[in-house]
């Protein structure tokens, strides 16, 4: 097989957003773009020689190609070893999983997430650290770095290596590994989770389905949700992953996974209902007559983990993005352990995990995890939600309400208005910052202004700061309004409105969210103009 050595050039736009490089498929299928970024990868983290990766995606349009071209480019590269889930499937969860637990220099995961999939839809490439997670902001910066002195990349010109059989072959002088894809999270699972008790629960004739979008879950969530825990055959709806995961958004929220809300809101719900997205990563949770948001989830989830066995000493910590509502707050006051606030990616959350100052994190953009991996982990958040049931015996309705009586409820809904032009979006934004200094003290309906800025994050353990991650405004009695552009669009500016509020009123806990929002969601158009920067009359999705 011959090593060879290819002439390129800088490509413009391969700088990494939120999470990975995201573009659309047919981008990536440019010559030598998904090439330059790879070597731009081993570049960064300073070589591929002797190292060993894990490689695998969420199975959408091109997977299956750039695996091929990645197994030629590690091999060319003088790398080891790479494992590589069979069919080159790997939820991001169950990556990061095999990244730790094999010991290894890292992995590529690739995937848009809960974009579409498809020729003309969008495709992903990122690099985890050894630690299982997203590389790091240095990591990251380091690895764009390399793409804009990129002059030649290596690979090797071979036939595809075959990744349908389980075992391991040699690609020049590498050994690529082929493992199920399934087996090592399942037992992972099994540790963290009382497997008996989940079981007995199904067998009790707890009704549940989970809808895993035609997207890379469908395998795990029947593997252990239906053949190890006994959910009838059928629970698991949307189970094989397609390429362009059935036509559809593989995004677990209430418009693209609205069959499923419409189920829990109707005569014939089950106890319980979960969908997760292209990845596996993201999560949303209902059950029966009510959808739980993810802020609400990670609260919930913070003050009953202990009831799993994985978590029954308690959690050391937990942190939450900072357009997440602040219900875990309030539960870390109650626990008394460390709360952290840190911008949108999981990427941040790395760090707490890693030494130990947080066990439990969350998003508001559906995504939950533990130190169990490195990445947010929905089939995980399903599992803790089936695990605190069971014990609890209690439903997911009566959770809520009993977390909200003993904590208060925080109002939450997110406006994105997507596809914005990005001059639109920056003047938007723009507009903002310009007004900051003087909203203190301003009256709006939804209140006084208490603080306005531009969040900021000192990193307690590294010691990093990270700077421009979304503007707050924060009112008396605790309403909130946050702003910020989407590092994860493919398509012009997502403008993502956060809006909070804060009840403790036990009249005033069941409300439906944007009626109780409304002054919230009224002072948001007054202060930012959205309607006259954007021309749109209303966001694009509510989550
Ligand atoms: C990614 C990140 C998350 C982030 C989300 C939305 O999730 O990992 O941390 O909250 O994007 O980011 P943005 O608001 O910038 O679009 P995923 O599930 O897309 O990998």
């Amino acid at each position: 097989m011959e090593k060879l050595t290819i002439k390129t050039a800088p490509i413009e736009g391969q700088k990494p957003g939120t999470s990975g490089l995201r573009k659309k498929t047919r981008v990536f299928m440019e010559p030598h773009f998904l090439e330059n970024f790879v070597q731009s990868i081993w570049n960064g983290i300073g070589g591929a020689a002797g190292k060993t990766f894990v490689v695998g995606g969420d199975g959408r349009y091109f997977n299956d190609r750039a695996i091929q071209v990645i197994l030629r480019m590690a091999a060319a590269s003088g790398a080891a070893r790479v494992i590589v889930g069979q069919g080159g499937i790997l939820s991001t969860p169950a990556a990061s999983n095999l990244i730790r637990k094999r010991a290894t220099d890292g992995g590529i995961i690739l995937s848009a997430s809960h974009n579409p999939g498809g020729i003309d839809e969008d495709f992903g490439i990122k690099f985890n650290t050894p630690n299982g997670g997203p590389a790091s902001e240095d990591v990251t910066g380091q690895i764009f770095e390399a793409t804009t002195v990129i002059s030649q990349y290596e690979i090797l010109e071979a036939q595809d290596v075959d990744l349908g059989a389980i075992g391991t072959t040699m690609l020049g002088a590498m050994e690529v590994e082929v493992v199920d894809p399934v087996a090592d999270y399942a037992a992972l699972m099994e540790e963290l989770f009382d497997f008996d008790a989940i079981a007995a629960l199904f067998a009790g004739g707890f009704t549940l389905r989970f809808d895993a979008m035609h997207a890379v879950t469908g395998p795990y969530a029947t593997a252990i949700l239906e053949d190890r825990l006994g959910a009838p055959k059928g629970s698991v709806l949307n189970g094989v992953p397609s390429p362009d995961f059935g036509g559809g958004h593989p995004d677990p929220n209430p418009i693209w996974a609205k069959p499923l809300v419409d189920l829990v809101m109707g005569e014939n719900a089950p106890d319980f209902a979960a969908a997760s997205d292209g990845d596996g990563d993201r999560n949303m949770i209902l059950g029966r007559g009510v959808y739980v948001t993810p802020s609400d989830s990670l609260a919930v989830l913070a003050a009953n983990a202990h009831l799993a066995p994985g978590y029954k000493a308690g959690l050391a910590g937990v942190a939450r993005s900072m357009p997440t509502s602040g219900a875990v707050d309030r539960v870390a006051e109650a626990l008394s352990i460390e709360s952290f606030e840190t911008p949108t990616g999981w990427k941040f959350f790395g760090n707490l995990l890693d030494a130990g100052r947080a066990t439990l994190c969350g998003e508001e953009s559906a995504g939950t995890g533990s130190d169990h991996v490195r990445e947010k982990d929905g089939l995980w958040a399903v599992l803790l939600w089936l695990n605190i049931l069971a014990v609890t015996k209690s439903s997911v309705k009566d959770l809520l309400d009993a977390h909200w009586a003993r904590f208060g409820r925080n109002y939450y809904t997110r406006h994105d208005y997507e596809a914005v032009e990005n001059d639109r979006a920056n003047a938007l934004m723009d507009g903002l910052r310009g007004r900051l200094a003087t909203l203190p003290g301003q009256s709006f309906a939804a209140g006084t202004v208490t603080m306005a800025d531009e969040f900021a994050y000192d990193d307690p353990v590294d010691g990093s700061r990270s700077e421009g991650q979304g503007i707050r405004i924060l009112f008396e009695g605790g309403n909130r309004i946050v702003f910020r552009l989407s590092g994860t669009g493919t398509v012009g500016a997502t403008i993502r409105v956060y809006l909070e509020g804060v009840e403790s009123d036990p009249a005033k806990l069941n409300q439906v969210a944007e009626d109780a929002l409304a002054p919230v969601i009224a002072t948001a158009e007054e202060i930012a103009g959205i309607k006259a920067h954007t021309g749109r009359d209303a966001p694009d999705v509510k989550t």
